[in-house]
């Protein structure tokens, strides 16, 4: 597509959601370094969060994750973010942060424990009737350390068992997202390891089962962008988890680390026809030495640019290489539009949305950052784990 008014069009209606937990302290197994004006609680959240939307006019949802964000009426939780001009977008359920989880949730030997993780994620789906959430997502820390620890075909089956009964309980207008990884905290073998684990588990389950992609969940090299369209074509691609990673799950700015990766993943969402199929584009980032609030916005912003790229390849000019087989020219349509400067089409499109061409300056200008040192202080800070 390289009709501007179109692609303008589609800029204007992405819709990237912010994850609650970005705005709370974060940090490595090595140290948290707090940082003054952060939300203490999931409303605080919310209001950090609107500063995003605010300014880059395409963040209207935010995800929750449950406890962190345990409240007592989620009904008026989503009223608060409806007056702040946002939607609550999906609910991470958390089966890995309870002692009874060390050998698992929902794959664990002993029964009462997988009744345990069940009835979370039931819960879970409650708190969506509450909030009006679509997505349920659903990451399992589960797997093992050691050769012969436990049955890795029974754990399956566990797992299974597990997500039919969540399957069944969801509402018609309901997803579930199963999001994979290769790896930690289990290192032997994990239950949930690679797209196409995720993938068998939900052709079984039915089209309300969808496959969420973090982009920072693969082994060094892997080509992401063959998932998504692998995914596309299959109808199972249902989510995004954006991060970047130079080594492991390093939940850095996505397109921090590797915006041509970013390109190549939208690229394959725009040709797959993902960016108008339901496909949610999430974050999922920590930031743990940056200032949260721009570092989301930058993030975004890194996603749109992307985004732009990806739209602006000439599709037509880009079959007729491929179709003659000239290799080097098929390349070429692909790296002229990655190598577009798309910072004076994205100004424009902010303009015609009626807000600031620049969201990281206006954010700057707007002295949200300093009133939130000033008039944060006291209580407990929300971090991972609050
Ligand atoms: C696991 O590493 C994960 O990517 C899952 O999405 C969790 O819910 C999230 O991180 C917590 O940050
Ligand atoms: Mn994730």
């Amino acid at each position: 597509m390289s009709d501007v008014p179109a692609v303008k069009a589609a800029l204007k209606s992405q819709a990237v959601e912010t994850p609650s937990w970005a705005y709370g302290n974060s940090g490595t197994r090595f140290k948290v370094f707090a940082q003054p004006g952060v939300p203490r609680s999931p409303q605080e959240k919310l209001d950090d969060a609107a500063q995003v939307h605010t300014f880059t006019g395409v963040a209207p949802t935010v995800a929750l994750h449950i406890p962190w964000d345990t409240v007592e009426d989620y009904g008026a939780l989503a009223k608060y973010a409806e007056e702040r001009g946002l939607k609550l977008g999906a609910i991470n359920s958390n089966v890995f942060q309870d002692d009874d989880y060390k050998l698992g949730s929902v794959t664990h030997p002993d029964p009462a424990v997988r009744r345990k993780a069940l009835d979370h994620l039931l819960e879970c789906v409650d708190i969506m009737d509450a909030t009006g959430s679509r997505d349920l997502k659903l990451w399992f820390s589960d797997g093992t350390n050691y050769p012969g620890q436990d049955d890795i075909a029974a754990r399956q089956d566990r797992l299974a068992e597990a997500l039919s009964a969540v399957y069944e309980r969801l509402g018609e207008e309901q997803r579930m997202l199963l999001e994979y990884k290769f790896f930690e905290p289990a290192f032997y073998a994990t239950d949930v390891p690679d797209w196409g684990t995720a993938y068998a588990h939900c052709l079984k389950l039915g089209p309300k089962a969808q496959v969420c992609v973090d982009t920072g969940h693969h082994a060094p090299g892997t080509n992401i962008e063959f998932i998504v369209a692998l995914l596309l074509r299959e109808k199972k691609l249902g989510a995004f988890d954006f991060n970047s990673r130079f080594y492991a799950d390093d939940d850095l700015m996505v397109g921090a680390a590797d915006p041509f990766q970013l390109f190549r993943i939208m690229y394959e969402v725009v040709r797959g026809g993902g960016l108008t199929s339901g496909v949610a584009f999430m974050l999922d980032q920590c930031h743990n030495i940056e200032p949260k609030i721009p570092a989301i916005i930058r993030s975004v912003m890194n996603v749109q640019e992307a985004t732009a790229k990806a739209l602006l390849v000439d599709r037509d000019a880009l079959a007729a290489a491929q179709r003659g087989g000239d290799v080097l020219g098929a390349n070429a349509v692909l790296m002229d539009a990655y190598n577009t400067d798309v910072r004076p089409l994205l100004a424009e499109v902010r303009e015609e949305l009626g807000i600031d061409p620049d969201p990281m300056g206006a954010y700057r200008d707007s002295g949200w950052a300093e009133r939130i040192v000033a008039e944060r202080v006291g209580g407990r800070q929300a971090g991972w784990g609050a």
